[in-house]
């Protein structure tokens, strides 16, 4: 069975390699889309890359990623150390998702250590840059299995 993705990112992430290099890394959102397309074609799996800076917007995608795809990963930047909303979206779809930042969030400011996606995440991956969107992939494919 063909696996089908979504990869959501929240909030200023479409502004990646244009600011804030020196937290971020110098990659753009572009760049990042195309290695987890490259990363989808080896792992033979279908990816649909999103991202918005609206909450709301974002949790209409996770509402309609149910029964489409097999799972997600979410970058919900700063949304994560704030919604209840997100989590709630999280918990009522029963897909796996996986947390995935850039940064290292339990290496910064303290209000970044807590996120309300942990709990209702299958794992958490954070701090090695756009190197974590391939390894949030390879890890939710093995998770999900073969299905055969
Ligand atoms: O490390 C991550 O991936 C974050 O989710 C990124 C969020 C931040 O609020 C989270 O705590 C951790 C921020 C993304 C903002 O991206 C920018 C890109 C360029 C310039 C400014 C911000």
């Amino acid at each position: 069975m063909q696996h089908h993705i979504l990869i959501l990112n929240g909030p200023n992430l479409n502004l990646l390699g244009t600011r804030q290099p020196e937290v971020y890394g110098p990659t753009t959102l572009q760049d990042i889309e195309n290695l987890c397309a490259a990363k989808a074609d080896d792992l033979g799996v279908t990816m649909t890359f999103a991202q918005s800076n609206h909450e709301g917007a974002l949790i209409d995608m996770l509402h309609a990623a149910r029964g489409v795809q097999h799972g997600v990963i979410l970058n919900a930047g700063a949304y994560t150390h704030t919604s209840v909303a997100l989590m709630d979206a999280i918990s009522s779809i029963m897909l796996p998702v996986i947390e995935l930042h850039l940064s290292n969030i339990h290496a910064r400011e303290a209000f970044r250590q807590h996120s309300y996606i942990a709990p209702v995440a299958i794992g958490q991956i954070c701090g090695f840059g756009a190197a974590g969107y391939p390894l949030a992939m390879e890890a939710l494919v093995t998770y999900l299995g073969t299905g055969d």
